[in-house]
């Protein structure tokens, strides 16, 4: 049990990576406290879930874009599990669109999920781990951003979603540093190509599939529990010396020149 009754807040938590999060980390004896938007059958039934796993849980609905989420997320895990050890920032989007006639609501709309929301749910986050002060082994908490691989490199259709998955990335860094004297750990993960929602209708193009299958030294694209699993040792004490990190779990893509 790599996560003993450590209190776990998710964002984006219903579907994809942060469904497989959430499944993980309560698997691992952790209680989860889930937000996601507009998708509450989905929450209850991952609430569901949970529940069969013997732990506890509970939803707060909000859009991550807007700062107050943030506050009601936090108060509700203060509410539920009288505070948390492990906040997730999961939630993003990234509706795939051209430069040149890149719509500016679908630019501000994706930096207000990917980059704003991160911001400011980390930071709610920090501010009540701080309040709650260390624990016995001098601990202050772990907050886990879900960056990308497009941190890293770019892509044709995503000008305006790789910046904000850089900036996740180095917002991590600086939180490490902003943290650290607090025993509070901030990293970052960078899932590779991983078969979600967000890019089922990317990867419907067969000449697209092939050529980023392809790229992958490991042969497959990514599943979300790939990422949970890295997830969780970031949240486990096994991680207790790793702050500012960024763990690229792509297959080997990134890499992949020749
Ligand atoms: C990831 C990476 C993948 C893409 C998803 C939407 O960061 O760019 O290739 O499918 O985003």
């Amino acid at each position: 049990m790599l996560l003993k009754d450590k209190r776990v807040l998710i964002t984006g938590a219903t579907r994809g990576i942060g469904r497989a999060t959430a499944l993980s980390c309560a698997a691992q004896g952790a209680d989860i406290g889930i937000n996601s938007f507009q998708d509450d059958a989905m929450a209850e039934s991952l609430i569901y879930e949970i529940k069969q796993l013997g732990r506890r849980a509970f939803y707060c609905e909000g859009d991550v874009a807007n700062p107050q989420s943030a506050t009601d997320f936090i108060h509700a895990a203060v509410q539920h599990f009288g505070g948390l050890d492990v906040f997730v920032s999961n939630a993003g989007i990234c509706p795939f669109h051209s430069f040149l006639d890149m719509p500016v609501d679908i630019l501000q709309r994706t930096t207000n999920v990917n980059f704003l929301g991160t911001y400011t749910m980390c930071q709610a986050a920090a501010q009540q781990m701080v309040k709650q002060g260390r624990d016995a082994q001098g601990r202050g908490g772990s907050i886990i951003a879900i960056s990308s691989i497009s941190a890293l490199v770019g892509g044709e259709l995503q000008t305006h979603y790789t910046p904000t998955k850089a900036g996740v990335h180095s917002l991590m860094q600086s939180c490490a540093i902003a943290l650290g004297q607090f025993g509070i750990r901030c990293n970052s993960v960078m899932p590779g190509t991983v078969l979600t929602d967000i890019n089922k209708d990317d990867l419907s193009d067969p000449q697209k599939r092939a050529h980023l299958e392809k790229r992958i030294p490991l042969g497959r694209f990514g599943e979300s529990k790939d990422i949970a699993n890295v997830v969780v040792f970031l949240a486990s004490d096994l991680a207790d010396y790793v702050t500012g990190a960024s763990v690229l779990a792509d297959g080997g893509m990134f890499v992949n020149l020749q």
